[in-house]
């Protein structure tokens, strides 16, 4: 395959496969962007994980053990997807934990009430969705299809939130400005996982010409509060942004002006739990450091037996 068919395929919104060829650009520009997103999906199991031996009940117990799973799972199916590019596994992790390659700034935040898990799934898993059904389509084939089935435990991840929250605003007023103070804290670190605005984006341009991203950062942003606005109203809180509101020119929610700094600290390693994310990530890979050694061996000595 040359450049002529990569341009082809592109052009007619085919899909570009792991032989095929493709520029030295879209091959990094695709190792960056499903290792970032596979480290989130690792790095974010902890906010909510912190929780599992706290939650109120078997039930909320049982739900949030499979949704950390699930995370994990897409954390391998990512990884996976980047192998197919070249990349390795061990490298992607140690690049990671030594702070050469990025994960989302939303994980960063702490996990303060039990509230946090459902915001968490309302917010940051609608957010995600937001983001990831349109990547179903991106150029790459692995990628997109990974997208897929992640897609898919997305939505009954934000279900289970937004059910949690819904039976916590039934509850007490307790339990109400619990979950009204997890909506305050979590709102604006939601809208930042969009990455930066437009015109401050490095990568979009080229993504978008590629048909990695189908959309820009602040048309989904835009999607994003579009669809929340009236979630929160169903829901019975208060989105904490005074300069929210409907615009019928423009037939979109306006919305105060974001932080770019806020987001700028976090992403360069000063968020509040940034130390913590990355010193429970190295100690999980030095502890199961026996465990791939074992396995390693195990596989050298079954390829040694079944050699002639
Ligand atoms: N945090 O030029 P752009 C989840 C970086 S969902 C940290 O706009 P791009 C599910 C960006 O990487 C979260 N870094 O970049 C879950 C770039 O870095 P560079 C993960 C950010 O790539 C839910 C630089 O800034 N989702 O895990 C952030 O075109 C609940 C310049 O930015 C994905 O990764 C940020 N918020 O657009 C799990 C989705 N924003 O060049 C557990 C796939 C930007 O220095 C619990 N990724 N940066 O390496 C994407 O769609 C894109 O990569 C964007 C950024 C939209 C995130």
């Amino acid at each position: 395959m040359t450049e002529a068919v990569f341009a082809e395929t592109i052009a007619k919104d085919q899909r570009v496969e792991p032989r095929d060829w493709m520029p030295d650009g879209y091959r990094k520009t695709m190792i960056r962007q499903i290792a970032q997103h596979a480290h989130s999906e690792i790095i974010g199991m902890q906010p909510e994980g912190e929780w599992i031996t706290r939650a109120p009940s078997l039930r909320r117990k049982a739900i949030l053990l499979a949704k950390v799973q699930d995370e994990a799972g897409h954390g391998l199916y990512l990884y996976s997807a980047a192998e197919t590019l070249g990349a390795d596994r061990g490298d992607l992790t140690r690049r990671l934990i030594e702070g050469r390659q990025k994960y989302s700034s939303i994980f960063n935040y702490p996990t303060l009430s039990f509230a946090d898990v459902g915001v968490i799934g309302w917010l940051v898993d609608g957010a995600a969705i937001c983001n990831q059904v349109p990547l179903c389509r991106s150029s790459f084939g692995p990628y997109a299809r990974a997208m897929i089935r992640i897609c898919k435990e997305e939505s009954f991840h934000q279900r289970q939130g937004y059910e949690l929250l819904m039976t916590m605003m039934g509850g007490t007023q307790a339990q109400r400005d619990m979950v009204q103070d997890a909506v305050n804290r979590w709102w604006w670190p939601s809208l930042m996982m969009f990455g930066p605005p437009d015109d401050q984006s490095p990568n979009s341009a080229q993504s978008m010409a590629w048909k990695i991203k189908r959309h820009t950062n602040d048309e989904l942003r835009q999607r994003y509060v579009d669809m929340s606005v009236p979630q929160a109203e169903a829901l019975g809180v208060t989105l904490p942004d005074p300069d929210l509101s409907w615009n019928d020119e423009r037939g979109h929610w306006d919305f105060g002006a974001i932080d770019w700094s806020e987001l700028q600290r976090v992403i360069s390693g000063d968020g509040p739990c940034n130390a913590l994310r990355i010193e429970n990530r190295r100690r999980a890979d030095s502890d199961g450091a026996w465990v791939r050694e074992a396995a390693a061996a195990h596989a050298a000595r079954h390829q040694e037996v079944a050699a002639p």
